[in-house]
């Protein structure tokens, strides 16, 4: 399916691009890491930009399914820009204390009630294979290369970056990505369950926004349990946390709930004895 994107924000993004399109089943957001000069190298504005990007696109309430990808052939996105690292972390502009900004963007990601789906062309490297782990799927270019660089580059990223890494390629293959640094095509990378699916690179888009429009046809609702289910187990007391709110959003639609409510403001006793103790 090809779409049209058109600008959707009145925000000055520098380092981003987000657009919006329509189709028959519903809206998909795109956001692009538009840093092509450095692979797509991320630095703290550009992750400012994504998460307020991703907060653009989880409000409105004419989208569906978020695409995150970075702009060009190249590549996805290749992590955190050295240019910018500094002893304290990654430093924005203008100041002189920094820190890692993608610690909260990934939680951002995975926290998002609606799904966010990597579209990788080329590399998506270091912080940025970090970023593809966290989105909920990846369709992969048939150019795709993926690797973490920490330990070449004096680092590691420990979270979500091993945890999610080995949930989906096991111990033995996780620890290699990250002890040994190589990079991995995007045929071994199906092979090993790290993507959803490989396509030809000048279908990227078409093959991705297909699987879009196939999840924008089921209930939303569905798709939000579906993703803090998963995550319920993954991510401990907050992914708990979040299942549980979700439960008290569909709760507050019962008959049920409501008794609660209108019987606290109408000062009188709630009477729950016309509800079941369902077996
Ligand atoms: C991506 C690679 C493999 C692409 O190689 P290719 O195609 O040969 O292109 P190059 O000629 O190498 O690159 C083109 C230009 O782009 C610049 N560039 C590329 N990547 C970066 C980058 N990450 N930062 C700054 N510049 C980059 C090149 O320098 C080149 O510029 P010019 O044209 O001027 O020479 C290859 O480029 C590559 O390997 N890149 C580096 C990948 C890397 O090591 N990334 C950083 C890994 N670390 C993180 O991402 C940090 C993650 C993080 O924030 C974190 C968070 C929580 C906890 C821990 C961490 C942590 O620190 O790990």
């Amino acid at each position: 399916m090809a779409v049209t994107w058109t600008p959707a924000s009145d925000s000055d993004f520098t380092d981003i691009r987000y657009e919006r399109t329509a189709t028959p089943a519903g809206g998909i957001a795109k956001i692009t890491i538009d840093r092509p000069e450095v692979r797509n190298a991320f630095r703290p504005q550009t992750l400012v930009e994504v998460s307020h990007a991703l907060e653009l696109a989880r409000e409105d309430a004419e989208v569906g399914v978020i695409i995150l990808t970075g702009e060009g052939p190249h590549a996805f996105c290749s992590g955190g820009d050295q240019n910018v690292r500094g002893d304290t972390g990654y430093i924005p502009e203008g100041e002189t204390v920094g820190r890692f900004h993608v610690t909260d963007l990934q939680i951002q990601m995975r926290r998002l009630p609606k799904p966010v789906v990597a579209m990788v062309a080329g590399y998506a490297i270091g912080g940025g294979h970090v970023l593809h782990l966290c989105c909920d799927l990846t369709i992969a270019a048939d150019n795709a290369r993926f690797g973490q660089t920490g330990p070449r580059v004096g680092s590691w990223d420990g979270g979500f970056g091993a945890s999610l890494l080995r949930d989906l390629v096991g111990t033995k293959k996780a620890k290699e990505f990250w002890l040994l640094c190589r990079q991995y095509d995007a045929a071994q990378a199906l092979d090993m369950g790290l993507v959803n699916t490989v396509v030809p690179l000048e279908r990227l888009e078409e093959e991705t926004i297909g699987w879009c429009a196939e999840m924008l046809a089921l209930s939303p609702f569905a798709l939000r349990l579906v993703k803090s289910s998963f995550h319920a187990h993954e991510d401990g007391y907050a992914g708990i946390q979040q299942l549980a709110h979700d439960a008290n959003l569909l709760f507050y639609a019962s008959d049920e709930a409501k008794e609660g409510r209108e019987a606290y403001k109408a000062k009188r006793r709630p009477d729950f004895t016309q509800f079941p103790r369902r077996a």
